[in-house]
């Protein structure tokens, strides 16, 4: 860095010296200079007032997890086991630097009043980056119009609805938020799945008397979801206004997709590592055990798994979130209705925000499947990209130094409770990885360095964000 008055050659605050870096979609060998937080250059013969070696380490952006639940209540009233200090600390652990977490509207309650209340809650324990998606519940609540337009304008750039739970919207009042949020420019993201379908369906199996975990499976067909998906993208169509489509688990719900955006439908889609490496069989377990694994949509099959993938090879699907949903095996979390309610007094969700990065950069590098350059764009460029969040999720000079530390040679294999949340297990545990974070930066200052947490609560940043197009140039993008 020169500095102007003397005109002399100074240090940049930070040297990581000597990884393999991935930067532009390729792998070249270099130091990267970071001065005030933000990558100065790329390089080499850099001289810093700190020092990193990174010597036989990959060095990745920073991972961007586009769809977590951090202190959040969920629709059944009940309180995440995270709080943001918990879930910086399992995410810095696991290479994550930035999330988007949820503000989930109460019924009844002004959206202003929803963000304010979780932008507090993020402010006080954050110590890494954030943004939120609105989680509407209630379209007809005061100001709803008004409040939803000023915080979209505000920078909080995407919305959340459901069409079931005992929170789902109906077409019509879906149809107006994508109206909306389009025009506003913000991303409409909808778990999808058929409301009627689930609702006969757990009726007949509770009928049955089949309450079990396994049951809960069964009770979301797969129909529901691709019913659900084949109308979102219809009704995005008509609103012409930017979809994402949240936790794809199907391989007809990757083909809906792909026929949508082959007609030029503003829709994009995610997926999550339990849908790609967990089929149903997680829920076979004796007693309530298999509660652990319980998710909606369910995990699904191995057929299922590999058109996911391909899914992403080709682009229809363009994100990989953790959905972290984080619940205690207890009464305070998966057993709030008690120890033996059946399966839909169950809270759904498990976590993952620690375990995204490590799970796709075993199976994406480690294991070759598409690789380093596209496991960089499916964990941090593209979910920067699509959710507007400027100066995130590249390895470039003008980029926030967000960045991850990976030892590809060191294997791991998870335990029963090895996780740094605070939900007390671990729904991969006996999976070996090979790849494993060993160091975080975020904006340029450690948050994890060999496996020691080193985040400040508080020190994570809101991030304001872009309007969301419906540029048909952001619906093409395959892997690299
Ligand atoms: N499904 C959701 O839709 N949200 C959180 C957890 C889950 O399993
Ligand atoms: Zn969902
Ligand atoms: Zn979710």
């Amino acid at each position: 860095m020169l500095c102007p008055e003397q005109g002399t050659v100074m240090a940049y605050d930070l040297v990581i010296r000597g990884g393999r870096v991935v930067t532009g979609g390729a792998m070249v060998d270099a130091d990267i200079a970071v001065a005030q937080g933000r990558i100065a250059a790329i390089g080499t013969g850099f001289d810093g007032a700190e020092v990193i070696e990174a010597n036989g380490l990959l060095v990745t952006p920073g991972g961007v997890d586009p769809h977590c639940h951090i202190e959040q209540m969920s629709g059944m009233g009940l309180m995440n086991a995270d709080t943001f200090e918990t879930a910086s600390r399992s995410a810095a652990m696991g290479g994550t630097t930035s999330v988007i977490s949820f503000a989930a509207q109460g019924k009844g309650q002004r959206l202003s009043d929803t963000v304010a209340d979780y932008a507090a809650r993020a402010q006080h324990g954050a110590a890494i980056d954030h943004a939120f998606h609105i989680s509407v519940s209630d379209p007809d609540a005061p100001a709803f119009e008004a409040d939803l337009r000023a915080l979209i304008a505000a920078g909080h750039r995407s919305v959340k609805v459901f069409t079931t739970y005992n929170i789902g919207l109906d077409d019509a009042q879906i149809l107006e938020i994508l109206r909306i949020a389009g025009a506003a420019g913000a991303l409409t993201c909808i778990h999808a799945e058929n409301d009627a379908i689930i609702s006969a369906t757990r009726a007949r199996l509770l009928a049955e008397g089949r309450t079990r975990p396994l049951d809960h499976a069964a009770s979301r067909p797969r129909a529901a979801e691709i019913e659900a998906i084949a109308r979102m993208c219809r009704l995005a169509e008509v609103a012409q206004a930017p979809v994402m489509i949240f936790h794809v688990s199907t391989a007809e719900g990757v083909a809906e997709i792909a026929a949508a955006r082959a007609r030029g439908a503003p829709i994009w889609a995610e997926t999550c590592p339990h849908y790609l490496f967990q089929t149903e069989a997680v829920l076979d377990k004796p007693g309530r055990e298999g509660a652990k694994w319980m998710c909606s949509p369910p995990q699904r099959t191995e057929a299922d798994q590999d058109a996911l993938w391909a899914g992403l090879a080709m682009g229809h699907l363009q994100l990989v979130s953790s959905d972290h949903a984080p619940y205690r095996f207890d009464e305070t979390g998966k057993f709030s209705n008690g120890l033996d309610a059946p399966f839909p007094g169950i809270a759904n969700g498990m976590p993952g925000l620690e375990l995204r990065q490590p799970l796709m950069f075993d199976a994406m590098v480690s294991r070759g499947r598409l690789g380093l350059a596209a496991f960089a764009r499916l964990t941090a460029e593209a979910p920067a990209d699509l959710y507007g969040l400027p100066g995130k999720g590249r390895i470039a000079p003008g980029y926030d130094a967000d960045l991850v530390l990976w030892d590809p040679a060191h294997t791991h294999t998870y335990g029963a409770n090895d996780l740094h949340d605070n939900v007390g297990y671990n729904p991969f545990e006996g999976t070996t990885v090979t790849g494993w974070p060993i160091a975080t930066l975020l904006r340029g200052t450690p948050v994890m360095r060999d496996g020691a947490y080193l985040g400040q609560p508080g020190a994570g940043q809101w991030l304001p964000r872009d309007v969301i197009g419906t540029d048909p140039a952001d619906l093409t993008g395959s892997l690299p």
